[in-house]
């Protein structure tokens, strides 16, 4: 049994798994920012600012982890280019006080830092699937910060630490933030449906193509990480994608025929962002071959899964004054 520090605990991606940490049977300690106002009860959280460095050390200290699973950060592009201050020292500076600390009081322990495909940026612009090998050009705030902390990383795994570092496409499922694009336009038509907002749903760009994954297929992923023998991986640095990509068009239009509704489609040139990678595809050759990983869900099902859950949650929100 791991004694797992999973950071981001009460995010998208933490809560998905923490629960599924938890049924393998680890002990999982999830760290979050601040306590959320209603707790699943399920699940207990440890508040750790990862900006405070003397917070940290106590709660390194207190819990001395087998493994930490990272996944803390400022998340959304969008919110980085607004704020990449904060995108910075949450993404680089957090995740240097992390490895510090382990460093200095749990040097054995095992490290699964969660970066982003978004780190690749201008590369994408070829057209075609990357590997790992392709350069890394970031054409955000949110994922130059990425890219430096997985530099950081790399010094402490050159120095002896043990640990991996991954670049999870988009990952998208029930319970993500309306800030990213499914979340949004699901959000959107099910507010419509209930009668919540009137019959148009605002769209960012839709000629931008993803590679999109379930949040249960990257979870999967992580748990592999996890379970390798004495943390042993052939390379230092993982894609989890699922080798394909999708136009945002595409996932609007499937999103809609999942709706009774006439909805039109408006624009919206807040949600245009300063620059936007085109395409995005990742070959998951290596995490394949090594590790025997594929994903499993299929596309339609997600979205199927995302749609329903904001239906639930329109179902029970204030009416429209
Ligand atoms: O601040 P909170 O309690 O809302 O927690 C957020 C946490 N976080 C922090 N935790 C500790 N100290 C901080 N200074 C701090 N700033 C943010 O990171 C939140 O629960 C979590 C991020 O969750 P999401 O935005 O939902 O990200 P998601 O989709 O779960 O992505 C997980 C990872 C991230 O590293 C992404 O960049 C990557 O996967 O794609
Ligand atoms: N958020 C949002 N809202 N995006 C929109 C919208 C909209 O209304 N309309 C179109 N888009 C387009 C964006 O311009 C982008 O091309 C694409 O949809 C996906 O946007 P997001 O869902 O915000 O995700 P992202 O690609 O910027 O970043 C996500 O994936 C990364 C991995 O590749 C995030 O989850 C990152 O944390 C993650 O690292």
């Amino acid at each position: 049994m791991s004694r797992i520090l999973l950071t981001g605990a009460n995010g998208f991606v933490g809560k998905v798994l923490h629960r599924r940490l938890l049924r393998e049977g680890h002990e999982v300690f999830g760290t979050v920012g601040s306590l959320p106002t209603e707790q699943d009860a399920d699940l207990r959280y440890t508040v750790l600012d990862i900006c405070d460095r003397a917070n940290v050390d106590t709660v390194i200290q207190q819990i001395n982890p087998t493994h930490l699973v990272h996944l803390a950060a400022i998340s959304n592009v969008a919110i980085s280019f607004k704020d990449p201050l904060l995108t910075w020292n949450t993404n680089v500076m957090g995740t240097m006080n992390l490895l510090e600390s382990l460093k200095a009081h749990a040097p054995d322990c095992f490290t699964l830092f969660v970066s982003s495909s978004e780190v690749y940026g201008e590369s994408f612009k070829s057209g075609s699937l990357l590997d790992e090998e392709a350069p890394c050009a970031p054409m955000n705030p949110y994922a130059a910060s990425k890219l430096a902390a997985e530099i950081s990383m790399l010094q402490y795994l050159r120095q002896g630490m043990n640990g991996v570092i991954v670049r999870p496409f988009n990952h998208i499922g029930p319970g993500q933030s309306a800030d990213f694009v499914t979340g949004s336009f699901a959000k959107q038509i099910a507010s419509i449906e209930a009668g919540l907002q009137s019959p148009a749903i605002k769209v960012g760009n839709l000629d931008a193509s993803r590679d999109f994954l379930s949040v249960d297929d990257v979870c999967d992923a992580y748990a592999k990480f996890l379970s390798v023998k004495d943390g042993k991986l052939d390379h230092l640095i993982y894609n989890i994608s699922s080798g394909a990509s999708k136009k945002i068009q595409a996932m609007l239009d499937e999103l809609l025929k999942l709706s009774s509704l006439a909805i039109e489609v408006q624009t919206d040139p807040d949600r245009l962002r300063p620059s936007d990678i085109p395409v995005a595809a990742g070959s998951n050759s290596r995490i394949r071959n090594e590790l025997g990983w594929a994903p499993t869900t299929p596309l339609s099902e997600t979205l199927e899964s995302i749609l329903a859950d904001w239906r639930r949650q329109m179902a029970t929100a204030p009416a429209m004054t």
